[in-house]
């Protein structure tokens, strides 16, 4: 007999909270794994929490599928990529016309899209849903980024609400498009995650490196910055970061922490996917070069017996021009990224609302901050699609770009790399500059390359006439 609400495969992490989270809601739901015993593990951990009597465990998967109501919504939370094709491969035998697919990993939007397609073909539903939150929003709150069939989101939308984080009783989940849409809007939260960690992170070096800070002075900095227009969950970790102690040395741990970052791979996809579709997105991209930086560590030293060592303790920039920088970079990159999103949107014809990422990134996602809720509301009013054109942001960044350009500035001057602030304060510059330089670079294609240009004051290809030779 079919009870279960839902039904969930992939017992790891996020699997296992997500359907922790289900059950606390109310809602019945079946689990299975590829490894049985991780059932029972799960199983135990379900009891210590009372939710036992919520889950149904199935080995079997045959008797997994049956035990769920129609029409059926099945998560599956596996290993993004070739596992996730496969577990399609399984369960399609098993599915009947109307049920569905809810993929919830890190997958890529292309994936997602050609499942979608796919299983589009079959008469099943596929949803590719982007969630954001890591372990801990899965259990209490994720932000969740829906893309694939309406009906059967609506089906499961109950479902996805009750388990998503909330902002002021909202819930942080949409419905965002048709195919890959919700796993696409997931891919540029995390390039914008890269390029918010890689701007506080240069900050923080200016603050250790340039201003001979200790970390517990810069903790000290970043919880008083989260009390204002910074506010983030990310300026909070930061703070929390930076104060811990490693007990065995008494040292502060991030000293101790090797400055080599890693990475999965979505800031590089959001960074390929804005190249693609022709719209700049300099701060991400600064970020994932950022990473790949610091992971080639040995050439670093290398480099650096070579020009010589930093002088520390002589940048002439003050906190207050800090705090503002990062938020003008802030304003920079979220523009950047939400010019992709609606590039893409018109692409694929997805008609992303912007408005409402911004609003179900206010609370359970990695990003959240009391910047998205201003920024939903200024998207909400209307009146521009890029941020920087947005009037309440208009404002803000006629004033902060200039504590932007000031610690820029002092960064060069003091040589403390600054590839993701900088990467934004020369896009601003780039972008508010009614007439650029291009005109030079056209003029050079068509030298070497006959590939023409316009002129100002007449219609239709050009071609100039190049002198071979300069005399005096
Ligand atoms: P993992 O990404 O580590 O995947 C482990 C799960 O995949 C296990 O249940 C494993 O089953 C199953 N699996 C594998 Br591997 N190959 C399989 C196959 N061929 N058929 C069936 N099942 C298979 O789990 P996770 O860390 O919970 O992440 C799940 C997804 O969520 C990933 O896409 C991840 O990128 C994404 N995500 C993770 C986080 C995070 O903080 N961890 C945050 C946001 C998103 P087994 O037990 O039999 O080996």
């Amino acid at each position: 007999m079919a009870s279960a609400d839902i039904g969930l495969i992939g017992l790891a992490v996020m699997g296992s909270n997500l359907a922790l989270n289900i059950a606390e809601k109310g809602y019945a739901i079946a689990v299975h794994n590829r490894t049985a015993s991780k059932i029972d593990d799960f199983m135990v951990v379900a009891k210590e929490q009372g939710l036992d009597g919520k889950v149904v465990p199935e080995a079997d998967i045959k008797a997994f599928i049956q035990s769920v109501k129609r029409p059926r919504s099945i998560i599956i939370m596996v290993k993004a990529g070739k596992p996730v094709d496969e577990m399609i491969e399984q369960l399609l035998p098993m599915l009947e016309q109307g049920d569905a697919i809810l993929e919830c990993g890190n997958s890529l939007y292309t994936d997602s899209q050609r499942r979608y397609d796919y299983l589009k073909t079959k008469g099943i539903g596929y949803l590719g849903i982007g969630v954001s939150g890591g372990e801990e929003g899965a259990r209490h709150g994720p932000a969740i980024m829906v893309g694939g069939p309406e009906q059967q989101w609506k089906n499961a939308q109950p479902i996805l609400e009750a388990i998503s984080a909330k902002f002021n009783g909202e819930p942080c989940c949409a419905y965002l498009g048709e195919g890959g849409a919700g796993h696409f809007v997931k891919t540029i939260h995390n390039g914008i995650e890269y390029g918010d960690m890689q701007m506080i992170a240069e900050v923080y070096g200016v603050m250790r490196d340039g201003l001979g800070m200790s970390p517990k002075q810069a903790s000290d900095v970043f919880v008083e910055w989260n009390k204002g227009a910074l506010n983030s969950y990310l300026i909070e970790i930061t703070g929390h970061v930076l104060a811990a102690v490693e007990p065995k040395t008494g040292k502060p741990l991030v000293d101790l922490i090797v400055d080599k970052a890693g990475q999965k791979g979505t800031g590089v996809w959001s960074a390929i996917v804005a190249q693609q579709l022709g719209v700049p997105a300099t701060a991400i991209e600064g970020a994932v070069a950022a990473r790949s930086i610091s992971s080639r560590k040995d050439e670093r030293i290398a480099a650096e017996a070579v020009y010589g060592k930093i002088a520390t303790g002589k940048a002439s920039v003050s906190l207050a021009d800090l705090e503002k920088a990062l938020l003008a970079g802030k304003i920079v990159s979220y523009a950047q990224g939400f010019a992709v999103m609606a590039k893409a949107s018109e692409e694929n014809g997805w008609n992303l609302p912007l408005a409402t990422i911004a609003k179900i990134w206010r609370a359970g996602c990695i990003i959240r901050s009391r910047f998205l809720d201003q920024m939903s509301a200024a998207y909400a009013k209307g009146g521009a699609d890029n941020l920087l054109m947005v009037p309440d942001f208009v404002e803000i960044m006629k004033d902060a770009n200039q504590s932007l350009r000031r610690v820029v500035s002092a960064a060069a001057l003091g040589e403390f790399p600054m590839i993701c602030l900088s990467a934004s304060l020369a896009y601003f510059d780039s972008y508010r500059q009614a007439r650029g330089t291009a005109n030079l670079t056209q003029g050079q294609r068509d030298f070497f390359g006959a590939h023409g240009f316009e002129l100002s004051d007449r219609p239709g290809e050009q071609h100039g006439t190049w002198p071979s030779t300069l005399g005096k």
